[in-house]
């Protein structure tokens, strides 16, 4: 039998896949990766799997009884077509919309993460879509860091800046002497990147620093967070009191007159009124260590002892994407700036702070001097946007006012809903109010490879090819190597890629030639290219035919000099920072000015409504921390070997502390049930010592699978988180995803034990094919 080895890619690395028959029978790593990701495992029994689509289907209820509001959205059977009389129906629907709203009763946000691959990247190709038709309603910022992404230009200027040239970990690995790691930085995430990564080098990264004797703090509920081998000292900290404990590290740095009083006054504006804030001055109430104690349970003597260590070595404050995606979110990102800045190691090599070391794996890797090729998207005529997180929101209040950044934002009036790439039934919050909201437009419609419960909740499902099934270019700006995605195998079913989809809905639409600019798949992939070797300028890069045979191409290294701070500390006022002083703002007047109570004008502790603190734990005294899975990439190959084999009875796992667990007769390997007042899930016990007393940890990813799919409150039998975490946004600043933490109680479930139907293809109506 011959084998052959296919180049590709995905968001969690490159690879090679080995293809026998017609098959996908192995994935092998790409030869220079030092440490492939296992989600490699998911992938080759997914191909294949009865859960993929595989023909275009229509809804029941929407055939029969056409457009509109429809609760039974997610409870109906649905009618498999044919691909021309699904282009015909969606395209007299667009048509019907666009001609009644135009693109301002379309939600063309559809976030999500999709695939690897620059050209059949789900999201843009709908945005290049629906911009020829004449636009769509937005989402601005992400699920992943929302909150951060709107404080920090506030606060340190640009924000893509700011991550795109962090500092890069060779440096870390060589400098950094002290690494608090506030949400820790956990190498699960490290092996996810957008777009991919050929290299995984963080684990080298941070062995090497331990090597060299840097030491590491962890401060985080869950012990996991920071691999064994960099022997953290483990500070397991009440949820969401983080805030309190920099405050606390201020305070002391202040009282023993720690902090670089030169470099906050050449760097920064503000840190007068920050002062006052810690000292108790304005408020009555110092933010001492012993203050701190009292709400994180971490001990006012390590505090302290912790504040000094800082200012005697080295450090690198990081926190991680988990801290700001919760309530006041904003909070822990900017105390971090605020702390470095006190410890005047900001610009200097391996000190200062970092955001999101440990969230994604392109933090910390140099940037290329020029990124991979994207696909144009055109020009958007609608200026109407939502802060991501606040879908459900505006699905269930059309014309009301919220606040946003300073702004006062209205809610459009969505007729349509059209997702391609993303499952909100993995990334939003509050399930229950997500299917009402869901209830309401006239037409949701879906392109997906598997059955996810967004696509059960759609109209108009259309199977989309998998990335093996298809070409596609592979790059990212952080990583040092373009990747050829050669398709492997033939598409499933009656899968299209979502640009083959679009081409055809184009031409139905009478716009074939501005969708395609009479390129196809290839003509596609052939002209990114050619644009990017042309932006590259290296006369040695191959042409494209001799890139698409070789399969990867190497490139120089990312540059380590591009950071940012470097250069902001060697001339502040010659390359001043985007904020309004041009310097480090500690208080900003521009957030004072907006007048929000839950983000004023500089850092402040702000209880959350859900924590261990809140009179809620009463009713609720357990602390969910619905943190990303290890298993897999969000919920996408949920049904793959490697996300399967963590299960426990086929449920997600959750971690619950032995003594906790004893209190409710639960045992490892149980079958519990998760609950508050918004909803309930089943999962699957696991008794362990790393996660701290009254936490239970349970990641994001196992597909929503209702007990009773006609009941928006049925309980999910198999363990999705985001049932019983609240859909607030972070605060009116940043109105981010606040999907982290949620206060649940836990009991043994001892019913008989209901099948997971989640992988099962909803039911199918047959009437005769159109
Ligand atoms: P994915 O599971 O990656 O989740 O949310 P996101 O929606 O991105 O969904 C991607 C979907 O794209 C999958 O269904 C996959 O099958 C589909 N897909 C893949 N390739 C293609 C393609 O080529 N074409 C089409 N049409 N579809 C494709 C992620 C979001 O969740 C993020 S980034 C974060 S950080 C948040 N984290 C949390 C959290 O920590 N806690 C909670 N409670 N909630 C969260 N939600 C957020």
């Amino acid at each position: 039998m011959t084998r052959n080895l296919v180049p590709h890619s995905s968001h969690w690395g490159a690879f090679e896949a080995e293809v026998a028959d017609g098959t996908v029978v192995a994935i092998r790593p790409y030869r220079n990766d030092p440490d492939p990701s296992p989600l490699l495992g998911n992938i080759v029994d997914s191909l294949r799997h009865p859960a993929r689509v595989t023909q275009p289907m229509i809804r029941a209820g929407w055939l029969d009884r056409g457009p509109g509001a429809d609760p039974r959205r997610g409870a109906e059977p649905f009618v498999p077509v044919s691909w021309p009389t699904a282009v015909d129906l969606l395209a007299g629907e667009l048509r019907r919309v666009y001609a009644e709203t135009g693109g301002a009763g379309v939600y063309g946000g559809s976030y999500g993460w999709s695939s690897a691959g620059r050209f059949h990247h789900a999201q843009s190709q709908l945005h290049r879509f629906l911009n020829c038709l004449g636009g769509y309603v937005r989402g601005e910022h992400s699920y992943s860091n929302g909150a951060q992404s709107v404080i920090m230009p506030h606060v340190v200027g640009s924000m893509r800046e700011f991550l795109d040239r962090a500092t890069a970990w060779s440096v870390l690995e060589r400098h950094t002497e002290l690494f608090i790691c506030f949400g820790g930085i956990p190498l699960k995430n490290t092996m996810v990147s957008p777009g991919g990564a050929s290299r995984h080098p963080a684990r080298d990264h941070l062995r090497a620093a331990r090597a060299r004797g840097a030491e590491f703090v962890l401060v985080s509920p869950l012990r996991g967070d920071l691999p064994e081998f960099v022997g953290a000292e483990w500070l397991p900290i009440v949820p969401g009191s983080d805030v309190a404990v920099m405050l606390a590290l201020a305070h002391t740095l202040i009282a023993e007159r720690l902090h670089d009083r030169d470099f906050l006054q050449r760097y920064c504006a503000g840190f007068d009124r920050f002062e006052s804030y810690v000292l108790g001055t304005t408020d009555g109430r110092p933010k001492t260590p012993e203050w701190a104690a009292g709400l994180s349970e971490i001990p006012a003597p390590t505090i302290r002892a912790l504040a000094r260590r800082m200012a005697a070595k080295r450090t690198l404050i990081n926190v991680n994407y988990s801290l700001q995606r919760v309530e006041h979110g904003e909070q822990a990102p900017w105390l971090a700036v605020t702390l470095a800045a006190m410890l005047g190691q900001i610009g200097l090599p391996g000190g200062g702070f970092g955001q999101g070391y440990g969230s994604l794996g392109y933090v910390g890797r140099a940037p290329l001097r020029v990124g991979p090729p994207t696909l144009p998207q055109g020009q958007n005529p609608v200026d109407t946007f939502i802060p991501f997180a606040r879908l459900a929101d505006m699905l269930l209040h059309p014309g009301e006012a919220f606040d946003f950044d300073g702004t006062r934002l209205t809610y459009p009036d969505i007729r349509l809903v059209y997702w391609c790439g993303g499952n909100p039934f993995h990334h939003h919050q509050h399930l229950s109010r997500l299917r009402r909201a869901l209830a309401r437009p006239a037409t949701i419609v879906v392109h997906d490879s598997f059955w996810t419960p967004m696509a059960r909740h759609a109209d108009i499902v259309l199977p989309a090819t998998m990335t093996l099934e298809r070409n596609d270019i592979g790059g990212s700006p952080h990583d040092a190597c373009l990747i050829a995605m050669r398709q492997a195998v033939e598409p499933w079913g009656e899968a299209r890629s979502d640009f083959a989809i679009f081409v055809d809905l184009a031409a139905a639409l009478g716009m074939g030639e501005r969708f395609t600019e009479g390129r196809d798949e290839m003509a596609w992939l052939r002209y990114l290219y050619d644009g990017w070797r042309a932006r590259a300028a290296v006369s040695s890069a191959p042409t494209f035919d001799e890139f698409w045979a070789s399969g990867f191409l190497e490139l120089p290294e990312g540059d380590e000099d591009l950071v940012l701070f470097k250069q902001f500390r060697a001339d502040p006022e010659g390359t001043p920072l985007g904020t309004p002083s041009g310097k480090i703002e500690i208080f900003s007047a521009t957030i004072d000015g907006f007048g929000y109570e839950d983000c004023p004008g500089h850092p402040t502790w702000l209880p959350p409504t859900e924590w261990l603190g809140a009179e809620l734990a009463g009713r609720f005294p357990l602390h969910l921390v619905a943190n990303n899975p290890t298993a897999r990439l969000h919920s996408q190959l949920d049904v793959g070997g490697f996300s399967q084999s963590t299960k426990v009875r086929g449920r997600e796992p959750i971690r619950i502390y032995p003594a906790d667990a004893a209190a409710r007769s639960i045992e490892s390997g149980d079958t519990v049930r998760v609950f508050n007042d918004r909803g309930s899930c089943l999962a699957g016990a696991v008794v362990t010592d790393t996660v701290r007393p009254r936490v239970v940890q349970l990641s994001t990813g196992a597909w929503y699978d209702p007990l009773d799919p006609s009941d928006p409150d049925s309980m999910c039998v198999h363990g999705n988180p985001n049932v019983l975490t609240f859909d607030r946004g972070t605060s009116k600043l940043a109105q981010g995803c606040s999907g982290q933490h949620a206060l649940v109680q836990v009991e043994r479930w001892t019913g008989p034990l209901p099948p997971i139907r989640a992988y099962d293809p909803p039911p199918t109506d047959r009437r005769a094919r159109a």
